[in-house]
């Protein structure tokens, strides 16, 4: 038996180590299933909480396009939502199980999605910066080790991409319009440039998954040299914006290229993941309510999918 095991651990080993891809059907170490179930969970979970924060403003988007706009990118996210929690069941565990794990605590979702959307420009601010650091984040996932989740990224990185695009495009109407307009932007870049860049995690001496999961070619980069290049892609956006990085300490190192940036309030970040930041509560109570209140939707459909297939026994028999 400890000889099998062995034998498998050898197969899976080589296949990371040429960088070739793992399927369900593979055996796996049973870390590996469980970092991944937590890490594909946690991102489903995130989509799916983000919705949220925009949802907040489709009944006030200030014109029929933009609403329409708006409308696609959140109807997006839910899809990015549902793509993932495939690839989480393809690990062995329902999606019940990862939603219950979400409903009563035990699994996290984005520090990013419990801060209020306050204005307008709050959306732009999402699309730019929370898109765009999940961009900088997920493009490396699509060569993640695990095939399911690489080929789910694929798809959800393409529409990252756009979702980026119309939130720079908000901002650029807004730097571009009144003096009111420029203001909101200004503030909406105050008050999510921070969360953004905690967005990608603790710094890489407090990752506790991070060099075994980079062993594992699940992740590629660690936590701050992908906030550096988010932040090194940015800076020059925000510029171009005519909008000031709130962060006084912000300079280019000519050395290097890289933007060097001031301290990060990691101890609000705890506090956040922890479930006290400004919106937790509020985030996960309308989930929950959401998902009480989808449960007849959920009854009539195995309703009907069971008749149905009971129809199709008889007939072929
Ligand atoms: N928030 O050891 P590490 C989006 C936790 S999708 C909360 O470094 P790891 C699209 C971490 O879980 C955004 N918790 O962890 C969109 C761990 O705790 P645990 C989501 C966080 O896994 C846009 C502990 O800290 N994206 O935005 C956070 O190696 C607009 C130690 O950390 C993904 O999920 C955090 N920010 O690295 C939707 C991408 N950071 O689990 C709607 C995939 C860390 O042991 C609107 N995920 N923690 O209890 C990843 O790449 C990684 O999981 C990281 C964290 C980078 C998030």
């Amino acid at each position: 038996m400890a000889a099998d095991t062995d034998a498998l651990q050898k197969r899976f080993d080589q296949l990371i180590d040429a960088d070739d891809r793992i399927e369900p059907r593979d055996w796996m170490p049973d870390e590996y299933r469980k970092t991944l179930v937590r890490q594909i969970a946690q991102h489903a979970h995130s989509e799916v909480i983000g919705m949220q924060p925009e949802g907040n403003w489709l009944t006030r988007a200030p014109s029929l396009r933009r609403k329409a706009i708006l409308t696609a990118k959140v109807q997006d996210e839910a899809g990015h939502g549902l793509y993932l929690y495939g690839a989480a069941e393809t690990l062995g565990t329902p999606r019940e199980e990862l939603l219950d794990r979400l409903h009563n605590g035990r699994q996290k979702y984005s520090s990013i999605f419990n801060y209020p959307t306050l204005t307008w420009a709050d959306m732009g601010a999402i699309g730019w910066l929370v898109d765009g650091a999940a961009i900088m984040n997920q493009v490396p996932l699509c060569r993640c080790s695990y095939g399911p989740y690489a080929r789910a990224m694929v798809r959800i990185c393409k529409e990252e991409s756009f979702h980026q695009r119309q939130g720079f495009q908000i901002m650029l109407t807004l730097a571009n319009g009144t003096p009111g307009q420029q203001a909101m932007a200004q503030d909406a870049l105050d008050r999510w440039w921070w969360p953004s860049i905690m967005m990608f995690g603790p710094p890489d001496s407090e990752s506790v998954h991070g060099d075994q999961n980079t062993r594992w070619g699940i992740k590629r980069f660690g936590n701050d040299e992908l906030r550096q290049k988010f932040i090194d892609a940015t800076v020059p956006q925000a510029d171009l914006l005519g909008l000031t990085i709130p962060d006084p300490d912000l300079r280019l190192d000519e050395e290097t290229g890289n933007y060097l940036h001031g301290p990060i309030d990691w101890g609000h970040f705890w506090d956040v993941v922890k479930g006290n930041g400004p919106c937790n509560r509020e985030r996960l109570g309308t989930r929950v309510d959401a998902h009480e209140g989808g449960t007849w939707v959920r009854q009539a459909a195995t309703a009907y999918a069971e008749k149905q297939a009971k129809r199709a026994t008889e007939a072929a028999a």
